[in-house]
């Protein structure tokens, strides 16, 4: 069931589909072929995330970082956003903390704030979250951009850029080092202490995304496998092996502390190498 218009840009080769629901960039194809994933179980309602797409994650990634705060992964990616500009080739949307006085778990950050999505195709994807202080106290935040791509076979996919980094995985809840590319082969997510470019190298599509961070601190990787996935209401049964999230994050002490009138921005930028 659909309950929000979809907005469309179609550029050159590209086409991308976006939300206000949530400032949420859900497809983006090339040449109609995916990059972005989005579940086709997905649920388009109010007070659902999108499954799929890029899901804004603020001012608290999962539960925050002692694990006690709801809703999951913050109060945006299901807020009602205004489209401030639109061209050709992209949007801008803005939120305040006005606009989100009645979102769950908005009492758990009880600042002023201004927030800014800027979606951009250009040689690739370009989505960039800009938060500024407007209270008269600092504040800290979390946040990622929750890209999900979309892959030919997770099982023939490597992912690579992470080698000899440290990372906590959270399905074991131990802390790891990366040897060597990632090969997903079970339930994978995982908080890598890096931000440095990835790349998922796809065989079976003939082509390599890379996701590039601009002021992120950590990458996630997460793929839900085949029990999880079940699980999911949303994601159909076999969809996991066609996407991996690649997540552009700044989290846990490396969070964003802003004074009052401070802002800052974090990016990421898809695109494609063939
Ligand atoms: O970013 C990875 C993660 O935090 C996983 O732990 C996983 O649960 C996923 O996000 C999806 O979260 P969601 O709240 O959208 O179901």
């Amino acid at each position: 069931m659909t309950t929000f218009t979809p907005r469309t840009l179609e550029h050159g080769a590209d086409r991308v589909t976006a939300y206000d629901h949530g400032a949420h960039v859900a497809e983006w194809t090339r040449d109609g072929v995916p990059v972005v994933w989005v579940s086709k179980e997905s649920r388009y309602e109010f007070g659902t995330a999108i499954r799929g797409g890029v899901p804004l994650v603020w001012p608290w990634f999962g539960n925050g970082p002692e694990g006690d705060l709801e809703p999951a992964h913050g109060l945006l990616r299901t807020a009602s956003w205004s489209l401030a500009k639109e061209w050709e080739s992209g949007w801008v949307w803005t939120i305040d903390q006005e606009a989100t006085k009645s979102q769950p778990g908005i009492e758990t950050f009880p600042y002023r704030y201004e927030a800014q999505l800027e979606v951009e195709v250009r040689d690739g994807l370009n989505i960039a979250l800009t938060v500024r202080n407007t209270d008269d106290v600092p504040f800290s935040h979390e946040a990622a951009l929750h890209t999900y791509l979309h892959v030919g076979d997770i099982r023939n996919t490597s992912v690579s850029g992470l080698d000899g980094v440290h990372y906590f995985d959270k399905v074991l809840g131990t802390n790891q080092t990366q040897q060597g590319p990632l090969l997903v082969s079970q339930e994978t997510d995982r908080i890598y202490q890096s931000a440095a470019d990835v790349s998922v190298v796809d065989p079976d599509l003939g082509r390599t995304i890379n996701v590039s961070a601009t002021e992120g601190s950590h990458t996630v990787v997460w793929n839900p496998w085949e029990t999880k996935a079940r699980d999911m209401k949303d994601m159909g049964d076999d969809e996991w092996t066609q996407m991996v999230c690649i997540e552009t994050a700044r989290l846990g002490d490396k969070k964003f502390t802003l004074s009052p009138g401070q802002s800052a921005t974090m990016a990421t930028t898809i695109s494609l190498q063939r």
